[in-house]
Parts: C-alpha cells; sequence; structure tokens
C-alpha cells in the first residue's frame, strides 16, 4: 500500500439544486469538498493510504468534514482544529454557461487558510511515497505557501495540480508563484490543464505547453475538459478521450481524475492504463452533485469502461 501526504484545504461545499443564478436558487445541498481532500479521498477508495494534512475550524462544518472524510478511509489525525471557521463556497451551476459551474467563495480568513509550516511533519513527509498539493493551497495565504514550499522541499516524490483559481489571486501572482516552485523543486508529477497552462507558459496547446514544462517534471498530465487528458512521460505521449455525457456539475472531475491517476500509477499501473480509468472517474464525477460522492472503486471502474467501451 502507498501513502500521499496531501496539504490543503477542505471546504464545505453548498451545491444548488436547481440550475441558474444564485440569486433564484432556494435549496443548497452539502457536500464535503476542498480540491485535496478531493484528491484524498480518490486515492483511498483505490486501495491506498491517504494523510491529509490542514486545518478546519472548531466548529459543526469542521467536525463534519473530518467524521466524513474518516468515513472514507482517509487518516485525518494529523487535521488541526483551528479557531478560525471552517471555509464554504456555494456552486452556480450551468449559468451563465450551460455545462459549466462557478464557485463563490466564502473562504477568507478561514481555518484551512491557516495551515502553516510548523504543522508539517518531518518524519511523515519523508516517508510518503508522493506528497501532493494544488496551485490553491499556494494561494489562500503567506503561511499556507510557506507550508507547501517547505514540504515539497523535504518531501522525496511530490505531485502538484496547478487548479490556479483567478478569484484567489492574478494571473502574475499565479504564474509567478507556481513557476518558482517548480524551478526550486521539480516534481514528479505535474497534473494541469489547457487553461493553466496558458497562465503559467501562454500555450493553451498541449504538446506546445507540455514542451515548456517539461524541464519541471518527469511526468506530465494535461487536462483537456470533455475532450480528455494527455500524459506525457519518458518519452511517450498517450491522449484518452472523454465521454459525451449529461453534464450535471463539473466541479471536481479534475481531482477525481488527478487522485486516481495517482493512486493508480502507484499501484503499479502503467500511466496509460491508469489516464484511461481516471478519465473513467473524471466522466462519473461531472454527472452528479458533489465531488466525492461519484469517487469509485476500481470494480466500479471496470464496470465503466467494459459497459462504455462494448
Ligand atoms: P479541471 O477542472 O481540473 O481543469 P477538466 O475540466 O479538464 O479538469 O476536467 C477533467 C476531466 O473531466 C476531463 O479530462 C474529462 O474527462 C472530464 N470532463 C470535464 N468536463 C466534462 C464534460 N463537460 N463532459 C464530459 N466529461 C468532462
Ligand atoms: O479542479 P476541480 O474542479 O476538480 O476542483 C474542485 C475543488 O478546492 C472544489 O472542491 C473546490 O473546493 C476547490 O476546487 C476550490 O477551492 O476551488
Ligand atoms: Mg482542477
Ligand atoms: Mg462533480
Amino acid at each position: 500500500m502507498k501513502t500521499m501526504v496531501a496539504l490543503g484545504e477542505i471546504l464545505i461545499e453548498l451545491n444548488s439544486l436547481s440550475p441558474g443564478p444564485l440569486r433564484h436558487v432556494t435549496y443548497f445541498e452539502k457536500h464535503i469538498a476542498g480540491s485535496e481532500a478531493n484528491y484524498c479521498v480518490a486515492f483511498t477508495l483505490l486501495g491506498n493510504r491517504c494523510v491529509f494534512v490542514g486545518r478546519v475550524g472548531d466548529d459543526e462544518f469542521g467536525r463534519n468534514a473530518i467524521e466524513w472524510l474518516r468515513g472514507k478511509g482517509v487518516d485525518v489525525g494529523r487535521v488541526k482544529l483551528d479557531p478560525n471557521p471552517t471555509g464554504i463556497f456555494f456552486i452556480q451551476r450551468n449559468y451563465p454557461v450551460p455545462d459549466k459551474s462557478i464557485s463563490i467563495y466564502y473562504r477568507k480568513g478561514s481555518a484551512g487558510s491557516r495551515l502553516s509550516p510548523g504543522d508539517l511533519d518531518d518524519d511523515l513527509l519523508r516517508e510518503a511515497d508522493v506528497v501532493h498539493s494544488t496551485g490553491i493551497t499556494l494561494a489562500i495565504s503567506e503561511t499556507a505557501r510557506e507550508a507547501v514550499f517547505e514540504a515539497f522541499e523535504r518531501a522525496k516524490v511530490t505531485s502538484f495540480d496547478t487548479n490556479i483559481r483567478l478569484k484567489l489571486w492574478s494571473p502574475e501572482e499565479a504564474r509567478e508563484t507556481i513557476m518558482n516552485l517548480l524551478r526550486r523543486e521539480p516534481l514528479k508529477f505535474l497534473i494541469t490543464d489547457t487553461d493553466d497552462s496558458k497562465v503559467l507558459v501562454g500555450e493553451s496547446n498541449p504538446d506546445e505547453a507540455y514542451r515548456l514544462l517539461s524541464p519541471y517534471a518527469e511526468l506530465v498530465v494535461m487536462k483537456q475538459g470533455p475532450k480528455g487528458a494527455t500524459v506525457y512521460y519518458e518519452g511517450e505521449k498517450y491522449f484518452s478521450p472523454g465521454y459525451t455525457v449529461k453534464v450535471e456539475d463539473v466541479v471536481g472531475a479534475g481531482d477525481a481524475l488527478g487522485g486516481t491517476f495517482l493512486s493508480l500509477v502507484l499501484s503499479g499501473f502503467p500511466p496509460k492504463k491508469a489516464l484511461d480509468y481516471a478519465i473513467a472517474s473524471s466522466t462519473l464525477n461531472v454527472t452528479m452533485r458533489g465531488d466525492q460522492e461519484p469517487l469509485p472503486t476500481l470494480q466500479e471502474l471496470d464496470e465503466f469502461l467494459r459497459e462504455m467501451n462494448k
């Protein structure tokens, strides 16, 4: 069994029950989310272990998040309770662009943003098979950013999902900070998409973007929305196409893809096969609300692939 250590912020997701502008939505459904927590659940359900490092509020939502993640098998023994509130966000679905979602954050000063280098454990980082974080955690506070830089410095093997959120920082700040991390700590796994590569290296063409990003990672996964995704490694390139399905909410699909890919590659799947499974998981994710409820077991992914490719 492989161990991933993930650093980030768990958020409470309030997903609108009906599509359309939030000013006219009456009912919201609560889910546990946050990119790195999504990665952890995807990773764990496929037979590996994930230790989450971060903070939640000493409040009902914080307790809810810890109990939920523990129930999914995530190791929450290092999640700290913080006097600030657990961060939340709302999702507006399919408006004003059909098949797209908008995240509206209420997370400034949240417990999760208080993550700091003091929350790190040296032995845990050294012994982990992979240490993972995202651009979101670089953006939420100075101390969270320092924690990611320090953790990556101490880790043997690192994974990073660029996840650039322009509501949290400017494109210039995102580019400068993420490229600085990549230059200082070249990665084993870089998981990104064509919008983020445009911000980082000015390219949204997958092959061109890969060429510019390749000095910084041994393996790159380039997500391409509904089209699918491409993996580049050891001189090889493999594109796995997406599936056409009815879209309920696209939030969480990228994390489903990334968490599934990492777990299966660490379990010994060749990257091409792992990407096919990861695409399957991300496809299921867009058909339902909630980021973690749609995350499948290996058996469920096998069934998806068998039936969808008949
Ligand atoms: P991210 O949100 O992290 O940038 P993407 O938008 O590229 O990630 O989505 C990740 C994966 O989810 C895609 O590679 C694809 O398999 C699936 N996906 C995303 N949007 C759709 C969609 N509209 N229809 C079908 N599959 C989708
Ligand atoms: O890139 P994804 O749509 O997979 O990311 C979704 C997550 O952490 C979601 O859970 C949300 O809480 C967030 O990204 C975020 O901060 O935007
Ligand atoms: Mg993403
Ligand atoms: Mg979803």
